[in-house]
Order: structure tokens, then C-alpha cells, then sequence
């Protein structure tokens, strides 16, 4: 297929890309608008091949939501809610702690604790929090907190980003997760999230994660108000933070979930531009080591294409634990899947099921 398209400008990138090569954002441009979406498949599989052969990752998990009651209002949030409104809820340190119980003797190995931004807790309540459960489950990693959670609670408490993030991993905090990243474009984002902590909070975030040792996750909100532009721009920045660090573990192409919030009107990118969405991260971040195809958020049926298009990590089993995307119309409503689905899954996409722990390593079956 490569050689029959080495005669346009597309072909010719798309080519060198399979090689290895590393493309331009230009380049980038030229490849999403212009290159057959098989095309695309077929350099993105073969990069993810190359790496991590058949192997596609998934782990145990579940998710801890501790509030949806958030100081910012992002308009395509179909979560949050004022303190007080129906559907609010904000847990104690108690409940937090009942949840965590629940997994005492299940095989989990890791939790995602992330929520709204609550003007009402700080850092003192949130490392107490991790400690609990890391008392609770002292063999589960602790993956919490989306980079504009930490900037809030970091910053309330008057310290710089090293130094509240080294509290936070003394007690437990062993990674975090990539949400809040949205769309770095500052234009876009003051569309999208004013109120939101800034693109510079978030990639400054990480990147003093990253000199700690404690290793995230980056995420890219598609499919509202942006252009193909202003996603080149966010992979620009994440690969430029990547040279730099090594830090991040995977990238998460998030697709905008249309229902209950106020940028509805949108309505909800193709299945096709969620492929080549996914097949463009993985030619682009070529210093990234996963790309993950998020299954709550795409459903099953285009996960198990997304396998096809570079992605070698769909997340894990989640108990029906997060609300995130069934409050915005995602097709699981009740998110859970047994270790036996997941293996049907991706067995039945022509790939191997490897349960991973929160760092890639794989668990002895
Ligand atoms: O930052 C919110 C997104 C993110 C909508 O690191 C929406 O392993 C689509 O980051 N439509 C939080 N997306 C979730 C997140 C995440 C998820 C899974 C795995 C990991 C990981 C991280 O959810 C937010 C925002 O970008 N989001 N509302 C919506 N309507």
C-alpha cells in the first residue's frame, strides 16, 4: 500500500513515517487531510507493532470520583454541578474510605481518583485522603489527580509545584492521570473552558511530576470548536515536554461526549476521525510508548477498530466506577468489563490481551 501511494506528497510522508521517521506539523497537516484512512491504519499499526508487537494492554482498576461539585465550569462538561444542586455529591473521607473497602479482595491494581475542583478541600484533605486508601490497599497504586486539581490544591497551599507534589507522593500518590489537558490552544480553550487552569499550569504540572519520578498520562479533548491545527499544536507540545523528560507513560485522544452540556450543539465527531485521530497520535508522538483507546468513552465496537489504528492500551476492567462519560452520552452507561470480555475483545480485533500494572509492566497471570 505504501508503495502504490510513494507518488503523492501523503504517501511519500506516510512512508517515511513507517520508517520511523519523525514528521513536522506540517507534514502532520498534510497527513490528516489527506491521506486514505487506510493508509493511516497501516502506519500507525505497524509503529505499534514495532513497539509492543500484538500485545494490547489493559489492567484492573477502578476509578474513585470524591465530588463533581467543581469552582469551574467547563462547557463541555456534562458533570459538574453547583454545591447543593441535584446530582452534586461530595464524599467524606469516610465514604472514600467504605469505596476503597469494597476492592479489599479483589485482584485491582490500581485506582484513578479525579473529580471537580471543590473549593472547600485542600492539600492536607486530599493527602489524607490517598492515605486512607493506601491503607486500605496498600498493594494498589495510587494514579490521582488531574494536573488542574493539583495546580489548584498546590497553589492554595502556597507551595510550588515540586514541593506539593512530593507531599502528595510521600503519601501514596504513585502517578497522575492525564485529564484537564483539553486543548492547549489558548484561543480554543478560553472557548471552551475559560475558567479552567491554564495549558502552562498543566504542561508545568507534569513536567515537575516527571522530575520526581512520579510518571502521567496526557489526554487531548477533539472534536468541538477545534481545527485539525489545534490538535498538531497539542501533540507539538506534548512531544516537545516527552524530548525533555521521558515522563509520560500514555496519550489519550478523549472524543467530545456531546449530551447534557452546553456545547451540545456541536454534536459528535465521526467514527472515522476518531480513528485517524488515533492513528495521527501515534505517528506524531513517536517518543510516546502507548496510546491508549479508552473504552468507556469510545464504546466497544470502536475500540476493538481502534486496535487497528495504533492504540495498544484500552484502560481497564472500572467496575462501573466513573460517571464522566455516561453523564455525556457515552454508549456504556453502567462502564464494566471482565478480565474474560477484555480478552474476547481484542482477541477478536487479531491482537493478545496482556494485563499491565500502572507502569506497563505485566502482571503474572
Ligand atoms: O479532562 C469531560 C474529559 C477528562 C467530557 O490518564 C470529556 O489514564 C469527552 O482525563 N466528552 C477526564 N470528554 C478523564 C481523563 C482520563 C480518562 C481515562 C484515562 C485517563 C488516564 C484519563 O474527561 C477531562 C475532559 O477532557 N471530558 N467531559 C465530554 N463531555
Amino acid at each position: 500500500m505504501l508503495s502504490q501511494l510513494s507518488s503523492t506528497q501523503a504517501g511519500r510522508i506516510a512512508a517515511r513515517a513507517a520508517g520511523g521517521g519523525r514528521i513536522t506539523p506540517q507534514e502532520a497537516l498534510t497527513l490528516w487531510r489527506e491521506a486514505p484512512l487506510a493508509l493511516l491504519g497501516t502506519v500507525a499499526d505497524g509503529l505499534k507493532r514495532a513497539r509492543s508487537g500484538d500485545a494490547v494492554y489493559y489492567n484492573r482498576n477502578f476509578h474513585i470520583e470524591p465530588t463533581n461539585v467543581c469552582l469551574f465550569r467547563c462547557r463541555f462538561c456534562s458533570y459538574r454541578r453547583e454545591e447543593g444542586e441535584p446530582g452534586a455529591w461530595n464524599l467524606s473521607l469516610g465514604q472514600i474510605e467504605e469505596t476503597a473497602r469494597r476492592y479489599r479482595d479483589s485482584a485491582v491494581t490500581e485506582v484513578h481518583i479525579v473529580g471537580g475542583v471543590h473549593p472547600g478541600h485542600d492539600l492536607e484533605f486530599y493527602g489524607e485522603m490517598i492515605r486512607r486508601v493506601k491503607g486500605i490497599l496498600p498493594h494498589v497504586t495510587v494514579k490521582a489527580f488531574t494536573a488542574i486539581e493539583l495546580a489548584y490544591m498546590i497553589e492554595k497551599a502556597g507551595l510550588g509545584y515540586s514541593e506539593g507534589l512530593r507531599i502528595l507522593k510521600e503519601a501514596g500518590m504513585k502517578a497522575i492521570p492525564g485529564g484537564g489537558a483539553e486543548i492547549f490552544d489558548e484561543q480554543v480553550r478560553r472557548r471552551i473552558c475559560p475558567e479552567k487552569g491554564t495549558t502552562r499550569q498543566w504542561l508545568d504540572m507534569h513536567e515537575a511530576a516527571h522530575g520526581l519520578g512520579i510518571s502521567t498520562n496526557a489526554t487531548m479533548l477533539y472534536g468541538h470548536v477545534e481545527q485539525v491545527e489545534h490538535r498538531i499544536d497539542h501533540l507539538e507540545r506534548l512531544r516537545q515536554v516527552q524530548d525533555r523528560t521521558g515522563g509520560f507513560n500514555a496519550f489519550i485522544p478523549l472524543k467530545f461526549r456531546s449530551a447534557g452540556n452546553p456545547m451540545e450543539g456541536c454534536g459528535e465527531v465521526p467514527v472515522t476521525e476518531d480513528l485517524r485521530t488515533l492513528a495521527m497520535s501515534r505517528i506524531y508522538l513517536d517518543n510516546f510508548p502507548h496510546i491508549k483507546a479508552y473504552w468507556p468513552m469510545y464504546g466497544k465496537v470502536t475500540t476493538e477498530m481502534a486496535l487497528s489504528f495504533g492504540a495498544d492500551d484500552i484502560d481497564g476492567t472500572i467496575e462501573d466506577t466513573t460517571k464522566i462519560y455516561s453523564m455525556a452520552g457515552a454508549e456504556e452507561q453502567n462502564p464494566a468489563m471482565t478480565v474474560a470480555d477484555i480478552e474476547k475483545l481484542v482477541t477478536a480485533a487479531g491482537y493478545r490481551a496482556v494485563e499491565r500494572d500502572t507502569f506497563y509492566n505485566q502482571v503474572a497471570g
